[in-house]
């Protein structure tokens, strides 16, 4: 007799910026289909929605191409080739591994890599921390995201945190909303913003968005889309400051009550004269003045429209500069970042309902508990320089950002990637990447847990086929903004061989002679019920294990929406920013004193980019190429499926004139090349893309002909290794190339 439907409800557990909440329809052992919750929260009744992605959901889970068994590597490290192998020997083979690698390097030459496929409190990553920690002394921290990098570390030197959001509510409030690299209508940035945004509209406020590509942000709400060449940010924010400076249009008394560093009057005591924001903007130091009619020549922005945008900003308060992480993905990411902040601070929108202070909205109303982790190593380096400590660790300095330690004591030698794909698809240069990887003198041991054969699969030495979010269960936190928590219920039992991260890992635990201190006896669920309990006794009202298990979700209500540095600005005396002058530092003393004015500023500026448009570099490469961060996928999971094609094809997108001058037709297929590699893609050729600049969605699946021509379309096959300057970030947007008609019969 056919069993009846049953409901299970759970949250999508991949890194693409919402928490919705799920329904899956089972029936038996099989999910037949997800729909969103009708349910509402809060005061205001709201959904949490899922989008276009969560539709695929199914599509991944009985996929023909998942993983079915731990799998070793046979051929050359990369070739492709592997056996099927018994869980009994993958596990012996890692443990064997694991104790040879730390016996000869110590516990730095042990690496878990960044990695967001799963984003539970239960991911893989988590208990493998444990168990490092328990096992072997240890292992390499990084600091830094690939998401995040710039605006955490640089936002920090004007208000003294990076945690600088606000509640979405606080934007009925505003009258202007200036959306700065930044694309909720695609990149979600907390199930439901595009919403409040299109409320706020409602009420009346102006949306303008800043962005190279019309995206679908500009589409959906946009009163006005200024399009800037990627990297010139600061160009035009000097020159919009240009502008309220020269016009008088600053909030004079903000500044004078909670800034530092905006005019001569208000420096550090100590500091030479001309190192002001007024001085750098009015060009008293440089002898440049930064008008608009400078600035257009660079970013590409009409100086009157620069001159309105300015006018426009100073005159509707409270107004919100939003920005995403877009602009801070660049070569000098750490500028617009700080740039936005001084807008802020200058048009006096820090602190109140309907400003913004900064950045795209990070902050926690409060944090789920996490599974113990203690790990002796205090070594550290910026993620996006793992690819330098397998090849040069220990001579990486704290120049090249290492902290916790002055030299390692190794290099890595041991990687996990547990649930992500930055080992090769989401890292920079690929080609380079891979011939890192490919000589087993430099790493020995990669261990691979994955859904699928991607292209950082490949590099496994031993590879295991996991669960899926909806065969296990797991606790996740909304995202970005730390309101509420989702319980993930299991829909499904898992099928063939694959497994769930903790019940391998308590395996190898046992196989290392640490299986008790590891566990502490407890199963799978019972880790959900510790972070459960954990979680109360700084929660108060988080429910009960039971409870939550039951309710499928912790939507508690606040009393008002959370505005950040409301009591700094309500009451500056008692309430002085976390900065060491306790005001917004518009000028940083602590940068000023690093002396590397050319790259590393005092006050923000705009840069010359290295592979900008100002680069010798376009006379071979003329165009510059970013990535986005596209509703097909959610970087490089769902990238295989069809359907990612049908919500958007993977193409190139070009400006007509571009297009024309190359003798590309929209549709057809062409070459996007620079030194470091050949994509071959269609072409899509749009006015959605100002001229001079050309888009590619990330997270394309690299997949090399036999001439290393990637069919695939991962954009990392084009971008460089280099580090942002202070924060040793990833400036994976910042490409030129060329792009010309493939000769492939397309
Ligand atoms: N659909 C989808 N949503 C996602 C993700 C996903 O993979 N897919 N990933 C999630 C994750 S982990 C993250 S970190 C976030 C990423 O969120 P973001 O980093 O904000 O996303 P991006 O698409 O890289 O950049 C945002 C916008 O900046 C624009 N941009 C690029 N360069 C410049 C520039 O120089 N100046 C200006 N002004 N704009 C520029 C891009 O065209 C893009 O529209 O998204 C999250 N949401
Ligand atoms: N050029 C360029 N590169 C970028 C970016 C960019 O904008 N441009 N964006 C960067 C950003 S912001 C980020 S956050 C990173 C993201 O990079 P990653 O963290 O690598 O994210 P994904 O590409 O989604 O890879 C997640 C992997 O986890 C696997 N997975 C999913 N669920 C499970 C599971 O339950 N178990 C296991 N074992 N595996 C699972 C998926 O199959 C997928 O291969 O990429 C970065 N790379
Ligand atoms: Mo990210």
């Amino acid at each position: 007799m056919e069993k009846a439907e049953r409901i299970v409800s759970t949250t999508g557990n991949h890194n693409c910026g919402g928490r919705c909440l799920l329904e899956v329809h089972v029936r038996g052992n099989r999910a037949l289909r997800i729909t969103g919750s009708k349910r509402r929260f809060g005061p205001e009744g709201r959904q949490l929605l899922p989008c276009v992605r969560c539709g695929s959901y199914l599509k991944r889970l009985y996929h023909p191409d998942r993983l079915k068994y731990p799998l070793k590597r046979i051929g050359k490290r990369g070739e492709g080739r592997f056996e099927r192998i018994s869980w009994d020997e993958a596990l012996d083979h890692i443990a064997g591994e694991l104790k040879r690698i730390t016996g000869i390097y110590g516990p730095q030459s042990r690496y878990i890599h960044y990695a967001t496929g799963i984003m539970g409190k239960l991911a893989e990553k988590e208990f493998f921390r444990r168990l490092l920690g328990i096992y072997g002394g240890g292992y390499l921290n990084y600091y830094n995201s690939y998401s995040t990098a710039c605006t955490d570390y640089a936002t920090p030197y004007t208000y003294g945190t990076a945690r600088t959001g606000s509640s979405r509510e606080t934007l009925k409030d505003s009258k202007l909303i200036i959306l700065w690299g930044h694309n909720p209508a695609e990149t979600i940035f907390s199930t439901g913003t595009l919403s409040y945004l299109k409320e706020a509209k409602v009420r009346g406020a102006r949306v303008i968005v800043v962005d190279p590509r019309r995206s679908d942000t500009v589409k959906a709400l946009a009163d006005q889309w200024i399009p800037l060449r990627p990297t010139t940010d600061n160009a035009l924010m000097d020159a919009m400051l240009w502008v309220m400076i020269t016009e008088k249009l600053y909030d004079e008394d903000f500044l004078r009550r909670y800034c530092l560093g905006f005019d001569e009057g208000q420096m550090p005591p100590g500091i030479p004269p001309g190192n002001s924001l007024v001085s750098y903007v009015l060009g008293s130091s440089d002898g440049i003045p930064k008008t608009p009619e400078w600035a257009e020549g660079i970013c590409g922005v009409p100086a009157d429209r620069i001159r309105s945008f300015a006018r426009e900003f100073a005159g509707a308060k409270p107004g919100a500069l939003i920005q995403g992480y877009g602009p801070q993905r660049h070569a000098l990411g750490e500028q617009p970042v700080r740039g936005a902040t001084v807008l802020a601070a200058v048009t006096g929108n820090v602190g109140i309902s309907g400003g913004w202070a900064s950045g795209a909205g990070t902050f926690k109303r409060f944090s789920l508990a996490s599974v113990p982790v203690y790990n002796p190593v205090t070594a550290s380096i910026p993620v996006f320089l793992w690819t330098e400590a397998v090849t040069r660790g220990t001579s990486l300095r704290s120049e090249d950002g290492l902290s916790g330690t002055e030299k390692l004591d190794s290099n890595i030698k041991f990687i996990a990637s547990l649930a992500g794909n930055c080992l090769v698809n989401q890292h920079s240069d690929i080609r380079r990447t891979e011939a890192i990887l490919k000589d087993e003198s430099l790493c020995e041991f990669i261990l691979v847990s994955e859904e699928f054969l991607t292209s950082s699969a490949m590099y496994a030495d031993v590879l295991l086929p996991s669960t899926n979010f909806l065969e296990r269960i797991d606790i996740a936190a909304s995202d970005t903004l730390g309101e509420y928590a989702i319980f993930q219920n299991q829909a499904v039992e898992p099928q063939f061989e694959r497994r769930t991260g903790y019940d391998w890992i308590a395996a190898l635990a046992e196989r290392l002679g640490v299986g008790e201190e590891f566990s502490r006896g407890r199963g799978y669920e019972d880790w959900a019920r510790f972070i459960v309990d954990e979680t109360r006794r700084a929660v108060p009202d988080f429910p009960s294990y039971e409870r939550f298990r039951k309710e499928g979700i912790y939507y508690p209500v606040y009393e008002k929406p959370h505005i950040a540095f409301e009591e700094q600005i309500r009451d500056p005396e008692n309430n002085p920013f976390p900065t060491p002058s306790g005001k917004i530092e518009i000028f940083s003393e602590r940068l000023y004193r690093m002396n590397r004015p050319d790259d590393i500023p005092a006050v923000p500026k705009y840069i010359p980019s290295w592979e900008g448009p100002e680069d010798e570099l376009t006379e071979k490469y003329p165009l510059q190429l970013i990535g986005w961060h596209s509703r097909r996928s959610t970087h490089s999971t769902f990238a295989n499926l069809d359907r990612a094609h049908k919500t958007e094809a993977l193409a190139v997108w070009i400006n007509p004139r571009d297009a024309e001058e190359r003798g590309i037709r929209d549709g057809g297929l062409v070459r996007v090349w620079n030194d470091r590699g050949t994509v071959e893609i269609p072409a899509r050729v749009t006015e959605d893309i100002m001229q001079g600049v050309a888009a590619m969605p990330q997270g394309g699946w690299y997949l090399p002909d036999q001439n290393g021509v990637d069919r695939g379309s991962s954009i990392n096959t084009l971008t460089g290794f280099k580090p942002t300057p202070l924060a040793k970030g990833n400036s994976q947007h910042t490409i030129l190339v060329e792009i010309s008609p493939s000769k492939t019969p397309g």
